[in-house]
């Protein structure tokens, strides 16, 4: 009787590690087959629904700004860069502080990009504005691209837009989400700056972001 014991315990061992073997092998599989349809889709990022990209021309020192707001009014722009499901990649300030290091030298940056992602919809309707914060001469053209990411990349808007000179605001895009659904894309203008006026710090000290370390305006 005794030495029956150490049998069934040695087969519900090595039961188990047949088991775990075969799990193991079943989610790096698994793995595998997630991985392959996402890169043939082109997919960007599996976690962001949408992407807004605001370029203007490559080693231009204007400073342009993207303010956008969703639905339950939370509205992402330079001093808030994190509003509802929105981020705001960084402030691209045209030429100022746009540097990268490459081979242990630093270069200027020519590529003047604000991105702005969404980690999840919600219905209702948002709003795209470009704002032109530093202007050094005469109409500066602003390309505003909006993609949906999910299931597939589709594009919601794509056109250029002229800001003409310090502080001017348009509206590049109005969309309203239903579900998967984009619907009513306009540009009718409404104003976002200053809707974030109260938003804006007191201090006149400049702040300094806490991942890039460039001075916030
Ligand atoms: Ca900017
Ligand atoms: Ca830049």
């Amino acid at each position: 009787m005794f030495e029956d014991e150490p049998e069934p315990d040695f087969e519900i061992f090595s039961a188990l590690l047949f088991n775990s073997l075969k799990a193991i092998t079943f989610m790096f599989f698994m793995s595998f087959a997630m991985i392959n349809p996402v890169a043939e889709s082109g997919k960007v990022d599996p976690k962001a629904e949408m992407m807004i990209t605001v370029t203007w021309p490559d080693a231009n020192p204007d400073d342009v700004d993207t303010y956008v707001a969703d639905p339950a009014g939370n509205i992402v722009w330079y001093h808030r860069r994190e509003a509802g499901l929105m981020h705001l990649d960084r402030d691209d300030r045209g030429m100022f502080r746009d540097v990268i290091e490459l081979n242990g030298t630093t270069i200027e940056n020519p590529l003047n990009q604000e991105i702005i992602s969404f980690r999840g919809l919600s219905d209702g309707e948002y709003t795209v504005n470009i704002v032109h914060y530093i202007a050094n001469g005469g109409p500066l053209p602003v390309q505003v691209k909006v993609e949906k990411l999910n299931p597939k990349v589709s594009l919601v808007f794509y056109d250029t837009i002229n800001l003409n000179g310090t502080g001017d605001e348009r509206t590049a895009v109005r969309f309203t989400l239903e579900g998967q659904e984009v619907k009513d894309v306009n540009n009718r203008a409404r104003e976002l700056v200053m809707l974030t006026r109260a938003d804006a710090p007191t201090s006149s000290a400049p702040n300094l972001d806490a991942t890039s370390g460039e001075a916030v305006k």
